[in-house]
C-alpha cells in the first residue's frame, strides 16, 4: 500500500448487489484523466477543467457502444478524502455495469484498490491518524448502536487526543531522564526519582482506565443471546415473533411445531440481542422431538439468559420446576403466557406462586395480544445488563489491536515507575528508565500511527471493504 501510493486506484465503493445507485471510485494522479476517457466528450472537457467540489452530469460508457447516465463527484487534491485527485462515478446500481466500468478503468491504467486502500491513503497523506482510520472501519462494520456510537467517538478523535497528551508528557519525562544521562558529571538533578515515579504512576493510571473502560469495539459487536425455553405449545414462537416484530417462526396449535433452533435479532431498550426459539421440552420419545429437545437443551447452556415460557393454564409452578430441574442455566426470567385466557385474579395468584418459587423475575404476558411483552423486554434488558450496555459519555473505546498496545505501554510505564521508586537518584537507573520510557512511547505511537510499518497497515486495513 505504501509503495504504490503514487499510482491511481479504482474500486466499486457501493455495497455488492443491486441498488438504485452504484458508485465507482478513483483516487490518484490520473483519476481525472482516466475518468475523462470513460465518459462522453463534452463532459470530459468539463471534468478536465473542473476545480473540484462539483458534480458533473454525464454519460458513462460501460463498453464502446453502451452508456448509462451518471453523475461525477470531483475532488481535487489535497481537498479530498485521500488528499489526491478523486472522482466518484455515481450511476445505476447494476453489479455488471459497475464491474465493467471498473474493468475499463483498469484497462486505462488504474490498479484495483485493496481493502481499505482509500482510507490508508487518507492516513498516509496525513488526513487521518491511524486511530481515526480504524474508526472508519469500525463504523462500516458496526452491528449495533453501541458499536456505532463507539466508532463515532473514535472518529471524533477522543482516543487520539488522550494518547497524544500521554505521549507529550512521556516525551517530556524522557527528555529530563536523558538530560540526567547527558549531564551525569554535573551536580544537577533534572528530575527527582519520587517526582518521576508519581508522574509515571499518574500516566499509567489513565492508561489503565482506558484499558478497563469496557468492552472493545469488536466485543460490542458480539450480541448477547436469549433462549425461549418451555413445554410444547406454550407460545414460544408466538412470543419470538412478538418480541422481534418479525414473522419469523411458524406458530400453530399443533404441539411440536418448532424443531430446529431459530434465531432473530431483537431490540432491548438501547441495546440489541439475538433471540432464539427452539423445540418444546417434554417427555416425548418421538426421535425427531428428542433431537429437537436436545438442541434446545444444548442452546440453554450456551446463552446469556433463558426465558422460560409457560402457559398460565398449565399448573405453571410445577411446570417451571420440572423444566429447569437439574439444568445448569444462566439467568432465568419466567414469562407466564396466555394471561388473556384467565381472569385477573387467577393470573395474579399464578404470578405470586411463581414469584414465591424464587426462580427469577416473573412477568405475566399474552404473546397473542401483546400485553406485558414490553415489560418482558425490559426485564430481559435488565437481566442482560452490561452485555447490552451502550457505552456513554466521553469514554474512548479501543479496538482489540489498540488495547494490546496500550497494555504494552502501561507495562513499560509500570516498570519505569518501579525503577524510579527504588532509586536514590534518577541517574542510578537512568539508562534502563530511558529504555522503558521509549518502549512506552513506541507502543503508544502504534495507536495513532506515528510508528507505522507495512505489516501494521495491512493488519489494520485488511478488515475494510474494497472501495473505502
Ligand atoms: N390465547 C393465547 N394463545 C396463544 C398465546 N400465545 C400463543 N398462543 C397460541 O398457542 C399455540 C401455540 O403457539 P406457538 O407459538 O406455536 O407455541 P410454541 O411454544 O412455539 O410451540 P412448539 O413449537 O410446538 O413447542 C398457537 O395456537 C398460538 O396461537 C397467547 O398469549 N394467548
Ligand atoms: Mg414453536
Amino acid at each position: 500500500m505504501i509503495g504504490r501510493i503514487h499510482e491511481t486506484i479504482v474500486a466499486i465503493s457501493s455495497p455488492p448487489g443491486r441498488g438504485a445507485v452504484g458508485i465507482v471510485r478513483l483516487s490518484g494522479p490520473c483519476a481525472i484523466s482516466i475518468c475523462s476517457r470513460l465518459i462522453d466528450r463534452d463532459s470530459a472537457d468539463a471534468l478536465e477543467a473542473c476545480a473540484g467540489g462539483e458534480r458533473i452530469e454525464c454519460e458513462v460508457y460501460i463498453c464502446d457502444d453502451l452508456s448509462l447516465p451518471a453523475g461525477l463527484l470531483v475532488f481535487r487534491g489535497p481537498r479530498s478524502y485521500t488528499r489526491q485527485d478523486m472522482v466518484e462515478i455515481h450511476t445505476v446500481g447494476s453489479a455488471p455495469a459497475l464491474e465493467m466500468i471498473r474493468e475499463r478503468g483498469v484497462g486505462l491504467g488504474a490498479i484495483a484498490a485493496s481493502p481499505g486502500e482509500f482510507t490508508a491513503r487518507a492516513f498516509l497523506n496525513g488526513r487521518l491518524d491511524l486511530a481515526r482510520a480504524e474508526a472508519v472501519g469500525a463504523t462500516i462494520h458496526a452491528e449495533s448502536d453501541s458499536q456505532l456510537r463507539a466508532a463515532r467517538r473514535m472518529m471524533d478523535g477522543v482516543l487520539s487526543k488522550l494518547v497524544k497528551r500521554t505521549c507529550d508528557e512521556l516525551a517530556e519525562i524522557l527528555a529530563l531522564v536523558e538530560a540526567d544521562i547527558d549531564f551525569a558529571e554535573e551536580p544537577i538533578d533534572f528530575i527527582r526519582p519520587d517526582v518521576l515515579r508519581d508522574r509515571l504512576e499518574l500516566l499509567r493510571t489513565s492508561l489503565n482506565e482506558l484499558i478497563q473502560a469496557g468492552p472493545t469495539v469488536e466485543q460490542l459487536g458480539v450480541l448477547p443471546h436469549v433462549l425461549l425455553m418451555g413445554p410444547p405449545n406454550a407460545g414460544k414462537s408466538t412470543l419470538m415473533n412478538a418480541l422481534s416484530g418479525i414473522d419469523r417462526a411458524i406458530c400453530s396449535a399443533v404441539s411440536g411445531t418448532t424443531r430446529d433452533v431459530l434465531s432473530v435479532p431483537m431490540r432491548l431498550g438501547r441495546g440489541e440481542a439475538i433471540l432464539l426459539d427452539a423445540a418444546g421440552i417434554d417427555a416425548s420419545v418421538d426421535p425427531v422431538i428428542v433431537e429437537g429437545r436436545s438442541k434446545a437443551l444444548l442452546a440453554a447452556e450456551q446463552v446469556d439468559v433463558v426465558c422460560v415460557v409457560v402457559d398460565v393454564s398449565s399448573e405453571p409452578g410445577n411446570m417451571v420446576r420440572e423444566l429447569i430441574d437439574g439444568l445448569e442455566l444462566p439467568t432465568v426470567i419466567v414469562a407466564l403466557n396466555k394471561t388473556d385466557l384467565l381472569d385477573e385474579a387467577e393470573v395474579a395468584t399464578s404470578l405470586q406462586e411463581l414469584a414465591a418459587g424464587g426462580i427469577g423475575r416473573v412477568v405475566g404476558i399474552s404473546a397473542k395480544t401483546g400485553d406485558g411483552v414490553e415489560e418482558l423486554r425490559e426485564a430481559l434488558g435488565d437481566a442482560l445488563g452490561s452485555l447490552t450496555q451502550t457505552v456513554g459519555g466521553d469514554v474512548a473505546m479501543l479496538t482489540e489491536r489498540q488495547r494490546e498496545v496500550v497494555v504494552e505501554a502501561s507495562g513499560a510505564l509500570g516498570r519505569a515507575a518501579e525503577l524510579a521508586g527504588g532509586a536514590a537518584e534518577t541517574i542510578d537507573c537512568a539508562d534502563l528508565l530511558a529504555f522503558e520510557l521509549r518502549e512506552g512511547l513506541d507502543a503508544l505511537g502504534l495507536v495513532t500511527g506515528e510508528v507505522t510499518t507495512e505489516d501494521l497497515l495491512s493488519h489494520v486495513f485488511a478488515n475494510f471493504c474494497v472501495g473505502k
